[in-house]
């Protein structure tokens, strides 16, 4: 998929809030600050132009821009996140979207909830995950909008970690890395899979940009093996992302 814009958010100094379930200390806001410069110019040194949003001091999360809407070619779905906190986060993106997307933005409605890190696309297909932040009303409301323009997708249950890329991601020319928690479902049996081991598990979420995969700094088996099968990567450390639970996909919105 060839990719020409990003979506980002600036940190806002409430992130020491973040919601999290890792044991690693609190996030240092201003290393967060140049972790961030760091990954907006490595996504543009993959050729995307980046649209920077400004910090949201009311939504210690807010950088995680991936969660509160689903990008694709033909359609923008604003969602509704799982996590209370998280809510309001819908109100700016929305507005950053529509510029984009004009017309063609729908809204997850409540019960139904949605948030975009259990979304991973594959070409036209996409895979959802049902996690504590993503239902089932939300996957099939999705799934409507999505249909409508032409895409498919299917339902992927699982337990043990916040969000469907969490513990994946597609990296292009079928190949997936993948963590053991997900690598023997039926679903994916057809991927070359790179599997990622327990110990570099944050690494599993990687976010393939035109032509290059980027991957977060200090997991050195995952890079020799994503090398080894072929993609050319480049690395960005977000050791303060990771502390409340973020990866390289949750800070941005590619299209
Ligand atoms: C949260 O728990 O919502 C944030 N602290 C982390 C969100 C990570 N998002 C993502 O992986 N797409």
């Amino acid at each position: 998929m060839k990719f020409k814009n990003a979506i980002v958010k600036k940190p806002a100094k409430t992130i020491l809030k973040g919601i999290t379930t890792a044991d690693l200390g609190k996030p240092d806001y201003q290393k967060a600050l140049k972790q961030h410069q760091e990954y907006v110019n490595t996504l543009k040194e993959c050729g995307v132009k980046v649209e920077v949003l400004k910090a949201d001091e009311k939504y210690p999360d807010s950088t995680f821009v991936e969660d509160p809407a689903v990008l694709t070619k033909e359609c923008a779905i604003i969602t509704n996140p799982g996590a209370d906190s998280r809510k309001g986060e819908t109100k700016d993106i929305k507005k950053a979207v529509k510029r984009y997307y004009k017309n063609s933005v729908y809204e997850i409605d409540p019960p139904a909830t949605l948030e975009g890190g259990d979304i991973m696309q594959v070409d036209d297909h996409f895979y959802i995950g049902i996690s504590d932040r993503t239902n089932k009303k939300g996957a099939k409301q999705l799934l409507t909008y999505l249909n409508f323009h032409g895409y498919t997708g299917d339902i992927v249950e699982f337990k043990g970690i916040l969000h469907l890329k969490t513990g994946m991601s597609y990296i292009g020319n079928n190949t997936i890395l993948i963590t053991d928690l997900l690598a023997d479902k039926d679903i994916f049996a057809d991927f070359n899979k790179i599997k990622v081991n327990k110990e570099e598990a944050y690494a599993a979420n990687c976010i393939r940009i035109n032509d290059f995969v980027i991957i977060p700094a200090g997991f050195p088996e995952t890079k020799k093996a994503i090398e080894k099968a072929g993609f050319k990567t480049k690395t960005v450390d977000v050791s303060e992302f990771r502390k409340i639970d973020g990866g390289l996909s949750c800070l941005s919105l590619r299209f």
